[in-house]
Parts: structure tokens; sequence; C-alpha cells
């Protein structure tokens, strides 16, 4: 019997039909996905019933499951991708739905692996992690940063290997290996990278590509086309131009590698430069985001390559 550990999901259902495939996982194997099984992809809704039904899956919960049942008992506010699952869901099934979502773990200890979705706390047991931290909230991610001069990956000292999911680290399609025991499986597929699953107990990893960037297509289309009264109530700042459909990005984390830096948590801002200079009409070629990427690197290479 085989168990796959499966990344962030997001809504994607025929990415993960295919990885099941691939895997070539049966009723007889175990399925677990490590949260953030809905928003942002087209189909939550199938994920949902997936993992309610199957008596050989399960899911943990992630910040997006909890972002659903918090909302939902008006803790907080719904986020657009919240709003768009809700609709993919439907009205009469959202509050079973958010049941469900509130019922999942918050982390599964396996004879030979640790899971949990978000991030965890050196020196802390793993009943006693904070949920912020463990399902990966961004008040979680704020107490690592305040009280660690390092990612939590790096300080991680459980007994066990551990799996998380939540962040795509090297936006390259790659997961996040460290030292052999912590395994970043989340690779942005929601936003067009790919699907990982890690296969145990061999530590296998299987991995699909994304057949498009869902979130960026779901979330401009929304922004741009939104119901007039949605618009007309809240006036948003002014946004770098952006056709209805998304450019794709030009500069990615291969480009990165290419350029002679090491893939690393540096690497989500280089790229968010990237796109936001692309966007506002400043790149229109790969070879320009080539020029821009040395350019920003090149004048302290030697001080800042570190810390990518
Ligand atoms: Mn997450």
């Amino acid at each position: 019997m085989s168990t796959l550990i499966v990344g962030d999901i997001h809504g994607c259902w025929d990415e993960f039909r295919e990885l099941l495939d691939l895997a070539s996982i049966g009723k007889g194997d175990r399925i677990i996905a490590l949260g953030d099984i809905v928003d942002r992809g087209p189909d939550s809704a199938a994920l949902l019933e997936f993992f309610r039904s199957q008596p050989h899956a399960e899911s943990l919960q992630g910040n997006h499951e909890r972002k659903h049942f918090r909302s939902f008992r008006g803790e907080l506010k719904p986020a657009l991708s919240q709003t768009l699952a809700r609709e993919q869901i439907g009205e009469q099934a959202y509050p079973g739905a958010c049941e469900f979502m509130a019922s999942l773990p918050e982390f599964i200890e396996l004879p030979n692996a640790l899971l949990v979705h978000g991030f965890f706390e050196p020196g802390v047991p793993v009943r006693e992690q904070r949920t912020t931290v463990i399902v990966g909230t961004l008040s979680g991610e704020f107490r690592l940063q305040r009280n660690y001069d390092h990612p939590w990956y790096e300080l991680y000292d459980g007994e066990l290997p551990i799996i998380a999911g939540h962040r795509d680290y090297l936006l390259t399609g790659r997961p996040l290996v460290h030292l052999g025991r912590v395994f970043g499986i989340d690779t942005g597929c929601c936003k067009g990278g790919r699907l990982t699953g890690l296969l145990l107990p061999e530590f296998r990893f299987v991995s699909v590509a994304a057949r498009k960037d869902y979130w960026a297509e779901a979330s401009v289309s929304r922004r741009n086309c939104g119901p007039a009264d949605r618009r007309s109530r809240k006036p948003r700042k002014p946004r770098p131009s952006v056709s209805p459909a998304a450019p794709p990005r030009l500069v990615r984390g291969r480009h990165l590698v290419e350029c002679g830096m090491t893939p690393g948590p540096g690497f989500g801002p280089i790229l968010q430069e990237c796109y936001d200079a692309q966007l506002a009409g400043k790149i229109s070629t790969l070879a320009e985001g080539i020029d821009m990427v040395r350019a920003r690197v090149r004048p302290t290479s030697e001080s800042t390559e570190r810390g990518m």
C-alpha cells in the first residue's frame, strides 16, 4: 500500500486526477492532501466532494479552509478567492462544506513523516504548535519572522521528516527539499505551476503541469468584469493596466536559475517585481526581463546572492 501526499490543490481537479493516475493510486492506497484543496482554481466543489466521500482520502486544514469557516461564522471578511469558491460550491451546499472544512485536522503524524499545511515552530512539540503557525496564516508567519532570523524549514528540529504545503518556495515548479528532512511540496498549481505529490514510504516525487494560470485568469476577469454595483461601491486604487486575459509571466524561476541564482525564498520578490514591470509595460520581452534581473542582481551580487 502506498500513501500519496499531495500539495496545495486549490480547486485544480483535472491536475489532481492526472496526478492520481500518474502515481497509480488505487482504492487500496491512501491519499492525504496537505490542505488548501479549495479556492483559486476552477473546481473547489469537486475536491470537497472527493475528500468528503472517499474513505481512503483525507485532507489537512489549510489556511484557505480556515478562511472559509471563519468568514462563514462572521469572524473575518471573505476574500475574492473565498467568494469565487463559494459560488462554485453553491449556497445550498456551503454550510455543510464549511462544517467539513472546520473538521479537518491541523496535522497528521504518520510513522514515517509529520504532515502540516503551513509551518513548524522549532522547539515546540507538534501538539503544542500554535494553530496560526501550523495552518499557515499570515499572523503565524509574522510570528516566526519576528522571533527567528532563519526560515522555519532551516530550523526544523522535529523527530520525523516533515512534509508541508502552503508556500511555493522555489517558484520553479520543483519542490523544496531541505537536508532530506523538510519537504515543501506546494509548487503553485493554481498559478500555472505544477501539482506535486510525494509517495510514501519511498519518498518519491510525482508531479504534473498545471493546464494554465487559473488564479490570474479568475481574479483578473472578476476584477475587470464584476457586477457594476460591486465596482462602483468601492472604487479601487488604479492598478497597472491589465488586459482581461492576464498575460503569462515572461520571467520565471528557471530564468533566475539561468542567471546564476540559487533557488530560494528570495526568488518570490524578484519575480513579482519583474511581473509588475511587465504589467506596467516597462518590459515586454523575456530578454528585457533577464536584463532587468541581471541589473538588479549585479551591483551587489556578492552581498545579495547569499540571501537568495
Ligand atoms: Mn496555504
